[in-house]
């Protein structure tokens, strides 16, 4: 406040102000500042987060006179999140919640004054996809093409929930129709194995690459695929969450990583993770699934305690197909970038609340310690512009005192008001927002009488349901492949049980005992054998002596280093995949068929360590010993030696892990498989499979139909 307001941000190494400039086609300075304190705006909710009424109501009455008649050319995504959202949340808060009787809803005037300005970019295109850019004053009409023929699914999807939110607070549909339009259509968009790749031309309408992930580009599309199914009560939003997670789970998820794939076909496109993708283990926790955060947490933790930061871009991979080893590369960053993201900090909160792991608490204490001792700038606090070399950057993005910090603090604060509304979202910005009682049902009354109104909606108070798909069928027509598909009786029941799918176990494990089970958890220090070259020279802060000592478990054990190697086996034509329905009964997993199925599995290999720290011998591999089953060709090529004497344990079906402690879960499947003529499928004992002569240890036939 002393040295950057009322600009946009300050710089904290420097104390001088960090301005736009007025080249508008600087987009990587201009994006995000748009000439309306933006860092003010977005932090203000914070002091609410604290509990500190008196300086919420100072601030707040400090944005009395903003305006955003500004000539701005600004990226609708950044000001949709930094700035309407950080408005309709300090609204929320000044009126549901402290119902201070100085506000008079002037927070929310603005937000809709800015609304109407943000829904130009909407205008732009025929294909009710927003450009990526708007001039706050003017539109985005005329503005040069460079800045709007180019968007990604995250910033073209996602204005969504602060928009329908918008529309829901102040009964203006306009928003809600706008951007639920872009929403639909960017998912209508998705390939035959439901992928949606990250980037198009909202001009032509035309997606210009085949890639997707969960990273920078398409982040917040899942996220809020998920959060307004929970904020918005909203089946539909439900069902694009569970089919997405499903087709990324399959196609994307290697054990510890969500990696980048071709839409069309699933393959790997790239062998990295960016910083922005370590919010996805968070995400996953609001959905329920624990286990899963907890196994792609692993990396970023390690880059943490590697580097004191997460770099922009680590690159995980590089295989030696002749040993199906993992092997280090010459260079393992290759964006080398820290500007203090929150996300893994969010992911930590979300571990932590739902865990209550004291290791969780452990990792927020050395971040703490991290940002006092490293980041800690004269005017602000100062990421790395270089992490490999601790070259600080002259920058501080609105978002470190919003998100970054609004996180650690949380992690710490077990009893904030925040943690006791269950219907609460955090904002991809991290502002806290929810529907005040009776709001919901109310625009959903409005909304149906506007329709009834103007002819589009034949009256039937009887069955508020179906009116409303009704309105979505006359008035977005573009939602038909999801009303066509047989979900439509998952998405009409009640909340919970459409979430209780294949991929949708609550895995919160019991806490017994002052340890932590994090500790315990032979899956926690699995990826750090795996990638011992990348992760060399990290100190590990869940094993420093203070902590270990006190928290480990009783009784603990060091593993020993897997050996094994993994490989993936697809069955049948891969667009099966979304319509392969597993089932999950207790561990176990059942598939009907093994068309659309892939497999994920563990060679285990005579004289190697497997992943459940158990030294694969003979005895071990006789009690799989089939007649003739190895080496049966006595000749040697490169597969034959790589799978003699070897056994194959399931891992993961279409992404379900099986559990990681070597409980040795079973995956049944139907008798009615077929085995291929080329002899790649087998049949043996009549109950069991093998693939290339190599048996499945962990893999069942029987008559399930
Ligand atoms: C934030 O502005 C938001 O979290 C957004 O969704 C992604 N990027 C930044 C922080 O890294």
């Amino acid at each position: 406040m002393d040295h950057g307001y009322p600009a946009d941000e300050v710089r904290p190494l420097s104390c001088d102000k960090y301005e736009r400039v007025p080249d508008v086609l600087d987009i990587h300075r201009n994006d995000v500042l748009g000439n309306y304190s933006v860092t003010f705006l977005d932090t203000i909710t914070t002091f609410a987060i604290f509990g500190d009424v008196d300086r919420f109501e100072r601030y707040i009455e400090m944005l009395r006179n903003l305006t955003f008649d500004l000539d701005s050319t600004v990226q609708v995504f950044e000001t949709s999140i930094r700035a309407l959202g950080s408005l309709l949340s300090a609204h929320l808060y000044a009126s549901d919640k402290f119902n201070l009787p100085s506000y008079d809803g002037f927070l929310l005037v603005k937000a809709y004054e800015l609304g109407l300005r943000l829904i130009k970019a909407y205008m732009e295109s025929n294909h009710g996809i927003p450009v990526a850019r708007v001039n706050l004053r003017t539109g985005s009409k005329g503005l040069p093409k460079e800045l709007i023929e180019e968007t990604c699914t995250a910033g073209a999807g996602s204005p969504m929930l602060e928009l329908t939110l918008l529309s829901i607070l102040t009964n203006d549909t306009v928003f809600e129709d706008v951007s639920r339009t872009a929403f639909v259509t960017l998912w209508n968009g998705r390939s035959a194995l439901d992928l949606v790749p990250m980037s198009l031309n909202p001009l032509k309408g035309k997606w210009v690459n085949g890639l997707t992930g969960v990273g920078a580009s398409i982040d917040s599309f899942y996220e809020y695929a998920l959060k307004g199914a929970i904020l918005f009560d909203d089946s539909e939003l439900m069902v694009i969450w569970s089919k997405a997670y499903k087709a990324l789970a399959t196609h994307s998820r290697l054990s510890w990583f969500m990696t980048n794939v071709h839409t069309d076909t699933g393959m790997i496109a790239t062998a990295w993770i960016d910083s922005l993708s370590a919010f996805f283990p968070g995400l996953l926790v609001l959905a329920g699934k624990v286990r899963d955060a907890h196994m792609l947490y692993q990396p970023f933790l390690k880059l943490w305690n590697k580097y004191g930061g997460i770099p922009e871009r680590w690159d995980f991979l590089a295989t030696d197909i002749k040993n199906q080893v993992m092997m280090a590369q010459q260079e393992v960053i290759s964006l080398e970038w820290y500007p203090l993201r929150p996300e893994f900090i969010e992911s930590t909160y979300y571990l932590y609340r739902a865990t209550r792991d004291p290791v969780y608490l452990r990792i927020g204490e050395q971040i703490l310690h991290d940002y006092n001792t490293t980041f800690k700038a004269p005017c602000g606090f100062a990421g790395y512009r270089d992490i490999r070399t601790g070259e600080l950057q002259d920058r501080m993005e609105s978002f470190v005192l919003s998100e970054t910090f609004m996180y650690l603090y949380l992690l710490f604060d077990d009893d904030n008001d925040l943690h006791k509304n269950e219907k609460m979202v955090f904002s991809t910005e991290g502002h806290p927002i929810w529907l005040p009682s009776g709001v919901l049902p109310q625009y959903k009354r409005f909304k149906s009488d506007t329709l009834i109104q103007s002819g589009l909606l034949v009256e039937d108070r009887s069955q508020s349901n179906e009116s409303e798909r009704t309105w979505d069928e006359k008035v977005v027509g573009f939602i038909k492949s999801l009303l066509d598909s047989n979900e439509i009786e998952e998405a009409s029941a009640p909340f919970d049980t459409a979430v209780l799918d294949s991929y949708g176990e609550c895995d919160i494990p019991p806490q017994s005992g002052f340890y932590s089970r994090y500790l315990s958890d032979i899956s926690s220090f699995e990826v750090d054998a795996k990638f011992k070259e990348q992760f060399r020279g990290m100190k590990s802060m869940e094993t420093s002596a203070p902590f270990y000592s006190i928290f480990a478990p009783p009784n603990g054990f060091c593993s020993r280093e897997a050996e094994t190697s993994f490989l993936a086996f697809n069955f049948g034509d891969l667009s099966q995949v979304k319509e392969c329905d597993l089932k999950i009964t207790g561990d176990d997993i059942i598939a009907m068929t093994l068309k659309g199925v892939v497999l994920r599995l563990e060679l285990l290999k005579l004289g190697q360590i497997d992943s459940t720290n158990t030294l694969i011998d003979n005895d071990f591999l006789q009690q799989y010993s089939t007649t003739g089953l190895y080496d049966v060709r006595g000749t040697c090529t490169l597969e034959d030696e790589m799978f003699a004497n070897s056994v194959f344990r399931v891992k993961s079906v279409n992404g379900v892990e099986m559990s990681p402690d070597g409980s040795f879960d079973v995956l049944y499947v139907d008798r009615g498989i077929e085995t291929s003529s080329s002899g790649m499928l087998e049949v043996v004992n009549d109950v069991q499979l093998m693939i290339k002569g190599v048996l499945i240890t962990n893999l069942r036939i029987m008559n399930l139909t």
